[in-house]
């Protein structure tokens, strides 16, 4: 079929048009998260929320889908690269496979302490592991910290020796595999959601998590010796589909990433109260705990050295985490 050259234009016309509307059309983007809707990732997606309505005059807004409504943190990542879905609140083990630089926080053991990680994470280094997210196709617009994951059991975990030869689950991520097959245990992947049953079934002999999630998720009802391993500071992460991204003003752009920041130090007071309240409610639940200073830490420490290098392969991921170490 042959089109006279006005239609054509006509026709261009009405899609630029319709593009333009597009993009100055009120949205409601869609964020998914694993946890609930008070949990202080879900608290401060929907701060960020109000912060970017304010900025856009009520033109857009956040709507979070917690409790894994939309899928697991694998599922939620491919939504997002599709454009499917317009942001995720993961932790940055669902990206391991996806952006290498992701995986450098991860590393078992690598941060000083919570001041090492806050310089570095929502600093420079953190800057650079935001960016890195771009050649993969999605836009990473915050990191927030996630306290120190540690094992929990049926038994208490006092050194190296302890974990040997116990199923624990672990994030889909072959970092995680790795971090606990240098423990001497057998690593079981599985989406957040099922561990409950896993632990519940015996399936599982164990897991690892911070404090506010092993209260959520009531792992506490089966694992229910926490001892204070603290072997990953891993943090969470907010992305944005770049997909969507593309088609949106550079004006609402800068207003996201600006609301984005925004919420960090937003949630940083939510998590250092949810970190203790948790750490309460759990005990109250009926869990024990085995402090860190009850720990071999040496033990774990010595025997995890060799993931760095397992993972950090290109001068690249070397230079990043000579930065991280050496980071005062
Ligand atoms: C939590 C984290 C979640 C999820 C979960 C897990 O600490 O906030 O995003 O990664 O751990 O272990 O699956």
């Amino acid at each position: 079929m042959r089109f006279p050259l006005k239609k054509i234009s006509c026709h261009i016309a009405v899609a630029v048009l319709a593009f333009s509307a597009a993009t100055s059309m009120a949205r409601t983007f869609r964020s998914a998260d694993v946890h609930n809707k008070d949990f202080p990732t879900n608290m401060a997606v929907k701060y960020m929320g109000d912060e970017l309505s304010k900025a856009t005059g009520g033109k857009d807004n956040i709507k979070v889908f917690g409790d894994s409504s939309l899928g697991s943190e694998k599922d939620t990542v491919e939504q997002v690269k599709i454009g499917a879905l317009d942001m995720v609140r993961v932790n940055t083990a669902a990206f391991h496979g996806i952006v290498p630089e992701s995986m450098i926080p991860s590393l078992p053991f690598l941060f000083r302490d919570l001041d090492h990680f806050r310089k570095t994470i929502y600093g420079p280094q953190g800057d650079k592991i935001l960016a890195a997210f771009d050649k993969a196709g999605f836009v990473g617009l915050a990191m927030y910290e996630s306290g120190a994951r540690s094992i929990y059991a049926h038994k208490p975990i006092r050194s190296l020796a302890d974990t040997k030869g116990m199923k624990i689950r672990v994030q889909p991520s072959d970092l995680w595999v790795s971090t606990i097959a240098a423990m001497g245990a057998s690593a079981t992947p599985m989406p957040f959601a099922e561990v409950y049953t896993g632990l519940k079934t015996g399936l599982l002999d164990a897991a690892e998590n911070n404090y506010p999630s092993y209260e959520e998720a009531k792992h506490y009802e089966s694992a229910n010796v926490f001892s204070e391993t603290m072997h990953s500071m891993g943090p969470e992460v907010l992305v944005f589909s770049k997909k969507i991204w593309d088609t949106l003003t550079p004006e609402e752009q800068a207003a996201i990433r600006k609301s984005a920041k925004a919420s960090v130090p937003y949630y940083v007071n939510l998590w250092e109260a949810k970190e203790k309240e948790s750490r309460a409610a759990v005990i109250k639940g009926g869990a024990k705990i085995i402090s860190a200073s009850e720990i071999d830490r040496k033990s774990f420490v010595d025997a995890e050295r060799p993931v760095w290098d397992k993972f950090a392969t290109t001068p690249e991921l070397k230079a990043l985490v000579q930065e991280i170490v050496t980071a005062k």
